[in-house]
């Protein structure tokens, strides 16, 4: 950052538990090297030994492949006071982040509001109201309700750009049948609009970018997935869900997953480039 190099920072639940071994840390490893070819610098964070990090080596990325705790907004008090090793979700790294001072950061999927259970509506949404950095993913998980996840951001007024694309994806599919509230086309208008928005007042913007790839029968299997773990609920119910998808897709579903969070950080490097590149002032 002192060299004025833009920082895009990584959430980490997606190795710790949204996918299995090797996946993981593949993710990881090529969603970093991805930022480093934009010319941009790559940040995983993480709570490690009672600390928050931004920014993680290698071992770093092992330890919390190999057994971490899931850590949302709520959870890093108790986490830092246990020196837990803890993944960090989108709600917690958005806080961490922005606590860096690091306004970019790359997911797969956001969060959202659960299929058939609308109490369950993840932390990601409330800290996107509240938190000043763009998440850059793939729309979200079809194991969620799009549909009100959409309502609920248009309410916590938290804009949801669509990068060259009308519709908001659904991560493993570029449609979903919901529209997005603005479309921005290329690196240039979508800084720009970040720029704008953020000068305006508005904390956390969803800029959802459609996958490179689809997975055929995505809509069938979640539908299976979601009727086979009504019984669970809670921060279990993602990292289910999520386990479930890829058994019923024969695991298809994580090789595209990985493609997606690279695509996601690598269109994150490229626009916080073209923002730290317009004159600020
Ligand atoms: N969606 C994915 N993969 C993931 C997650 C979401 O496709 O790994 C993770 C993200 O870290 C997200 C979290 O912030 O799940 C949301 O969990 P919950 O619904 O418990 O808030
Ligand atoms: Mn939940």
């Amino acid at each position: 950052m002192e060299q004025g190099r833009p920082v895009v920072a990584l959430e980490t639940s997606i190795v710790g538990q949204g996918l299995p071994a090797p996946h993981n840390l593949r993710a990881a490893r090529e969603c970093e090297k991805a930022i480093r070819e934009q010319g941009a610098q790559p940040a995983s964070v993480a709570v490690l030994d009672g600390r928050l990090r931004v920014g993680l080596g290698d071992i770093d990325l092992e330890r919390i492949a190999s057994g971490s705790v899931k850590v949302s907004s709520r959870d890093l008090g108790p986490a830092i006071a246990r020196r837990a090793a803890g993944a960090t979700t989108v709600a917690a790294t958005m806080r961490i982040a922005a606590m860096a001072g690091v306004r970019f950061m790359a997911t797969g999927g956001i969060g959202g509001i659960h299929r058939g259970h609308p109490e369950d509506e993840s932390a990601d949404l409330g800290e996107l109201a509240q938190t000043p950095v763009a998440v850059f993913c793939a729309g979200a998980k079809i194991i969620l309700d799009l549909r009100l996840t959409l309502e609920r951001l248009e309410t916590l007024s938290v804009p949801v750009l669509g990068y060259g694309v009308d519709e908001f994806p659904a991560f493993y599919s570029r449609r979903s049948g919901c529209r997005v509230g603005a479309r921005v086309d290329g690196v240039d208008d979508c800084a720009r609009a970040l720029q704008a928005a953020w000068d305006t007042g508005t904390r956390g913007i969803v800029v959802a970018i459609p996958p490179p790839a689809e997975l055929d029968g995505a809509e069938e299997v979640t539908r299976r997935a979601v009727d086979e773990t009504h019984d669970v609920s809670g921060s279990d119910l993602t990292p289910r869900l999520l386990a479930r998808v890829a058994e019923l897709s024969g695991g298809r579903s994580l090789d595209l997953n990985v493609d997606v969070v690279v695509n996601n950080a690598r269109v994150a490097a490229q626009v916080a480039q073209a923002y730290f590149g317009f004159d600020l002032t």
